[in-house]
């Protein structure tokens, strides 16, 4: 049996998974369940991409280890996948075992053959992608992909890949494999910027210690750079032995399914080092389009989200995995609303095939008692065109589906049910029955479940719930992913007999007035203020820039301190549990105050300027590792901070301006 090797890209784990994250794992998946249905013995591998500088500053922030935040982040990640139906064989973690063996024995091979040097790395780099950028490359001095973000300036003595001597040998591997690089457009772009010339990358970070470790015998100081590691999980996942020189069961994968930001690095890094290592390449690698809500792409770093997890709560995942394919098409972007979601599911779940589904059973059930009846022998023209149409529709979507058109072949297969819903009108069984037509009927009702079961296994890759609920309730056996694809035409063989289930009904109309989508909405209009506060912010950046501008013209260069200083502060975000004024004294409050993993006493000479009670609640920033002192008596176990004019007639609190976790450093 041919086999099929999948691959998504692996997700950072700084945040919770989103609709574009969402969005590629549906893709793939809709690809390896067709695979299956196609015949082929398939593997589909997805995960986690865990050794990010994010997830590392994140989980210090949380207080807890890099491990430990991974653990809780890995399991969201795969829970959100399981609840959408992501029908993948392993969900592998760059912090699994066998994974860091494969990338330090990949460094071997690379290095063993000569292609790893060390060197010094100047320049900057894009912590939320991961990536050194060259100033070239940097839109007004920012990442193209988070303008919102600065780029950190990065100086270190690194291991480098000698990436410059791939040019030729990957220019000829995509010249002579036009399947290498799909669709098309994302080809002629990685072309265009190799022949701009390609330099030597750093493939490892000496001021990091999250990582895989680089091998002992070849520096001891050093961890793999996070996109080494990543890339590398597809032949772990292929079951590569290190050391061994086998590559795998499933090496060579057949599809790398992975979105157009990250082109570069699977396009032309991933294969220089499989070059280098002596390993083959994989056979196609295709870059899909964003989801992006009002023109914005969805991404965690700039706050664009929708949770996917929310809308499954509110519809259930067949509904948005369908939506996400039409709204999204073959290798483009597309436009995410809640409003488009809810429009899709009445006007095609609902009402076409929801109907079809409901009308073709009533008339079973009114008719013939329930239970599909033997073919009667007599057709007419129209009987015979859906039949056909039925055929070839599975094979222009089988086509389709082979050139991973996804979004292409769902609308084929649609056409079948819209045929079936216009077969009814022109066909009008009621008027057969009425009129005593009973061989007619028979072959109307007959071809209509044909079409259902036809459509019902051809559905399954993209809604796998429904499709078996529409196979439960027409009686058949088994389930419709066990039928081929190219059995499809032979479906039915299995009708005459089988009786129908009571059926649920399937797509029940959303009341678009009344719905759950208020929620999303909701969250729309939590988009909308995201945005206004980013606008702001921006203007305070640039505010900010000014005055440091101004202030540079006239400060003296002494009196400063280094960020070793200030790192010595422990600051903590905190929430005020409770504060009552101390007996005797004007200016005293004591207060407790929550910092998640403990609560303490403090107390602020703040009293003329804030009533306890206005205290309640607040996020305030306090240095959480000051010695404790004790003022008028009263123990002060931290302190809080606050600005105040120099005559101190005014004073305000620091506060944060948007909830964080209570414990949060602030750094
Ligand atoms: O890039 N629409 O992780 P990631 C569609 N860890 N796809 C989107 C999207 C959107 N709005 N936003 C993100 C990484 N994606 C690396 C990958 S692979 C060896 C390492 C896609 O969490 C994105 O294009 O930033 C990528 O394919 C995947 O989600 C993970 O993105």
């Amino acid at each position: 049996m041919a086999q099929y090797y999948i691959t998504t890209a692996i997700d950072y784990v700084n945040g919770d998974p989103h609709l574009g994250h969402a969005y590629e794992k549906i893709g793939a998946d809709i690809i390896a369940r067709f695979k299956r249905l196609a015949g082929y013995d398939t593997y589909f591998l997805t995960g986690t991409d865990e050794h990010s500088i994010n997830v590392a500053r994140q989980a210090e922030a949380e207080g807890l280890s890099a491990k430990e935040f991974c653990n809780i982040m890995a399991g969201r990640f795969r829970s959100a996948w399981d609840n959408l139906g992501i029908s993948y064989d392993r969900f592998i973690r760059t912090t699994d075992d066998d994974h860091i063996k494969t990338v330090q024995d990949i460094i071997r091979r690379t290095n063993e053959r000569g292609y790893i040097y060390k060197d010094i790395y100047s320049g900057y780099y894009c912590v939320s992608c991961e990536r050194f950028i060259e100033e070239k490359d940097l839109i007004e001095g920012k990442c193209p992909f988070h303008p919102s973000q600065e780029p950190e300036w990065v100086e270190e003595s690194n291991y480098f890949f000698a990436l410059s001597k791939f040019q030729d040998p990957l220019l000829r591997h995509i010249n002579e494999n036009p399947e290498f690089i799909l669709p098309a457009a994302r080809r002629n772009e990685v072309i265009n910027r190799i022949k701009g010339g390609l330099q030597d990358v750093s493939v490892s970070r000496s001021t990091m210690t999250w990582g895989v470790p680089f091998p002992r015998e070849i520096d001891e100081d050093q961890v793999v750079y996070v996109w080494f590691d990543a890339l590398i999980n597809y032949l772990t996942g292929a079951g590569y032995k290190p050391g061994a020189n086998e590559f795998g069961k499933w090496w060579p994968a057949n599809l790398h399914y992975i979105g157009k930001d990250i082109t570069w690095f699977h396009c032309v890094i991933w294969p220089a080092v499989l070059m280098a290592s002596d390993i083959p390449l994989p056979k196609t690698i295709f870059g899909h389009g964003f989801v992006t809500i009002k023109g914005l792409k969805m991404s965690k770093s700039e706050g664009i989200v929708v949770d996917p997890l929310k809308v499954i709560d509110s519809l259930g995942a067949d509904p948005l995995r369908f939506y996400l394919m039409k709204a999204v098409p073959h290798g483009q972007d597309g436009d995410f609303s809640f409003e488009g979601l809810a429009e899709t599911y009445n006007a095609d779940l609902a009402n076409d095939l929801g109907n079809l589904i409901n009308r073709t059973a009533a008339m079973i059930k009114k008719y013939f008692k329930g239970e599909v009846p033997l073919p009667s022998g007599l057709y007419e023209p129209e009987d015979e065109k859906i039949r056909i149409l039925g055929d070839e529709i599975s094979q222009i979507a089988h086509e389709k589906m082979e050139k991973l058109d996804s979004s292409g072949a769902l609308h084929e297969i649609w056409g079948l049910i819209t045929a079936a819903n216009k077969y009814i009108e022109d066909s009008a069984p009621w008027a057969l029955a009425k009129e005593g037509n009973n061989k007619r009927l028979v072959t109307v009702i007959l071809n209509l479940v044909e079409s259902i079961a036809k459509a019902a296994v051809m559905l399954s890759p993209f809604i796998p719930d429904s499709s078996e609920k529409i196979w439960d309730v027409l009686g058949l056996k088994g389930k419709a992913e066990d039928i081929r694809w190219d059995k499809v035409i032979d479906i039915r063989g299995l009708l005459p007999g089988i009786n129908l289930k009571e059926a649920e009904l399937l797509f029940p109309r959303l009341d678009m007035e009344n719905s759950d989508f208020t929620k999303g909405e909701f969250r729309l209009a939590e988009l909308a203020r995201k945005e206004k506060k980013k606008e702001k912010k921006q203007k305070a950046d640039q505010l900010i820039r000014d005055i440091k501008g101004e202030e540079e013209g006239v400060l003296k260069m002494d009196g400063l301190i280094s960020i070793d200083d200030f790192s010595k502060l422990d600051l903590r975000v905190a929430e005020v549990a409770s504060a009552e004024r101390i007996k005797g004294t004007d200016k005293l409050i004591k207060m407790e105050i929550d910092l998640g993993t403990e609560k303490r006493q403090l107390v602020a000479g703040i009293a003329e300027f804030y009533a306890p009670e206005d205290l309640v609640g607040k996020y305030i920033v306090v240095v959480a590792n000051l010695k404790p002192v004790k003022i008028r008596g009263v123990e002060s176990q931290g302190m809080l901070l606050a600005g105040s004019t120099k005559d101190l007639k005014e004073l305000a609190i620091i506060t944060v301006d948007r909830p964080l976790p209570k414990g949060s450093k602030v750094r």
